[in-house]
């Protein structure tokens, strides 16, 4: 099932003409407004009417989250405040957010790419949709919201939280498609595993769209067992949209990024230079119909491949990987570098454990990855228990070769993350 066709089906040849026109029109009017782009060309001596083919985007400059940040709180504006209907900010870690400002047609054309993206994966108007994202300054509910509504789904604005309450939502709407965090999607099967709620007869639900934060293909499979429905893989960032970037079709063999609206490459992030399709490196994106706030090579820090080869869906956007994790995740331990997701995937896949972790790194470099046990709590014997705790630590070792203290404790003890989780807690005085 399709959105919007003929736009989903462009052939390559057609596609790449759209982003070269898309792009250069772009390029000239940031070089007309934007007072960082102009000093950005200045310095490097370029003019826009060099954009001569889609390779030509390397000649532009990388666009950081500094830079961003920088322009706070007036935003990196190519549009008179006026022109500016919406404000959405993303949170960084530390200091002031990044101010990203939408103009109508910008608001419009998000609630499409997500209203193709969900027709994608097969659902139609009608579904009942559990919106339960964050409901903010955070992108990941309102367009989605937009989008569902788009589609004609019955939308419900739950928000993230009060699980009792979603569940009686769940019950009394027949909600069929629920959008959430990967982390809230396993505390969530694990409150319906404690109420005794058996999804498959209890409710109708068919899909979650499953995204927000890195998870790995592990967790997926737990969500859905626990949840006993398909998980779909959503992707996206406040600075280009928010959700509906990239998405999983029915196939969900990587998620299919909407070319005609960005440009993607691959850098090897130590360098900036280029990585050809299939390798592993950070993704970098330029908007392409953006009014308010056009960016150019953005860096988004995330760490996926592009899949070249055409999809059974016959969509000819290309995919991307699951993301890796973040270049400013990545943990150095002892001298070796560590995501966070290579310490989920080995816990995704052992059983007797629950689904939720913690990591916690103190004093010099010691690390120690905490585990909720299963929901039912542990009523084996102590040998058992300590057997567990090991077999954990050797497979840790196996995959992020050092091996870390592994602390198993009750069930519901550790934080819960109704949005994005912490999973990693640096105490490090290093
Ligand atoms: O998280 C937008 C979003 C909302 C996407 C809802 C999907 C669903 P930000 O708060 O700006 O925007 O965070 C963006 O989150 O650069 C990735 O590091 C991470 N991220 C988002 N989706 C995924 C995903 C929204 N499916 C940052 N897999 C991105 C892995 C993801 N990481």
């Amino acid at each position: 099932m399709y959105w919007q066709e003929e736009i989903e089906t462009l052939n390559r040849a057609q596609l790449e003409a759209l982003q070269l026109k898309r792009l250069q029109e772009t390029v000239a009017r940031v070089a007309a407004c934007v007072p960082h782009y102009q000093q950005e060309f200045a310095r490097r001596s370029f003019r826009p009417d060099a954009l001569r083919s889609l390779s030509d985007v390397r000649r532009l400059p990388f666009t950081t989250s500094a830079d961003l940040r920088a322009a706070y709180p007036a935003g990196l504006l190519a549009v008179p405040l006026d022109n500016t209907l919406r404000l959405h900010t993303s949170s960084g870690t530390t200091g002031k957010p990044k101010a990203i400002f939408f103009s109508r047609q910008d608001i419009e054309n998000a609630a499409e790419l997500c209203a193709r993206s969900f027709v994608m994966t097969g659902v139609t108007r009608q579904d009942v949709f559990q919106n339960m994202m964050t409901y903010g300054l955070f992108t990941g509910a309102l367009m989605t919201h937009y989008g569902a509504e788009k589609v004609g789904c019955l939308v419900i604005p739950a928000g993230p939280g009060n699980s009792e309450r979603q569940l009686m939502l769940m019950k009394d709407f027949r909600t069929t498609v629920v959008h959430v965090t990967p982390s809230y999607a396993l505390y969530f099967a694990d409150f319906l595993e404690k109420k005794g709620i058996e999804p498959r007869r209890d409710l109708a639900l068919r899909r979650a769209f499953v995204g927000a934060e890195p998870y790995t293909e592990e967790t997926r499979l737990k969500i859905e067992e626990g949840l006993q429905l398909s998980v779909f893989n959503s992707y996206g960032l406040s600075e280009m949209n928010g959700p509906g970037i990239a998405f999983e079709c029915e196939q969900r063999q990587g998620m299919h990024v909407w070319e005609d609206h960005f440009l993607i490459e691959i850098i090897d992030p130590a360098t900036g230079e280029p990585l050809p399709d299939g390798e592993t490196g950070e993704l970098v994106m330029t908007t392409l119909c953006r009014e308010a706030m056009p960016l150019l090579r953005y860096r988004t820090r995330d760490i996926t491949s592009v899949i070249p080869e055409p999809c059974a869906c016959g969509r000819t956007h290309r995919r991307l990987n699951r993301i890796k994790g973040r270049s400013d995740d990545m943990l150095i331990v002892r001298g070796v570098n560590i995501y966070p997701q290579q310490i989920e995937r080995v816990l995704m896949s052992i059983r007797g454990i629950g689904r939720n972790y913690l990591i916690r790194l103190d004093g010099l470099d010691e690390m120690t990855v905490q585990v909720e046990l299963a929901a039912g709590g542990f009523n084996g014997e102590f040998e058992q228990l300590m057997s567990l705790q090991t077999r954990i630590a050797e497979r840790l070792r196996a995959e992020i070769l050092i091996k870390p203290r592994v602390e198993l404790v009750q069930p519901a003890t550790l934080p819960v993350a109704e949005g994005k989780a912490k999973r990693v807690v640096d105490n490090r005085r290093l």
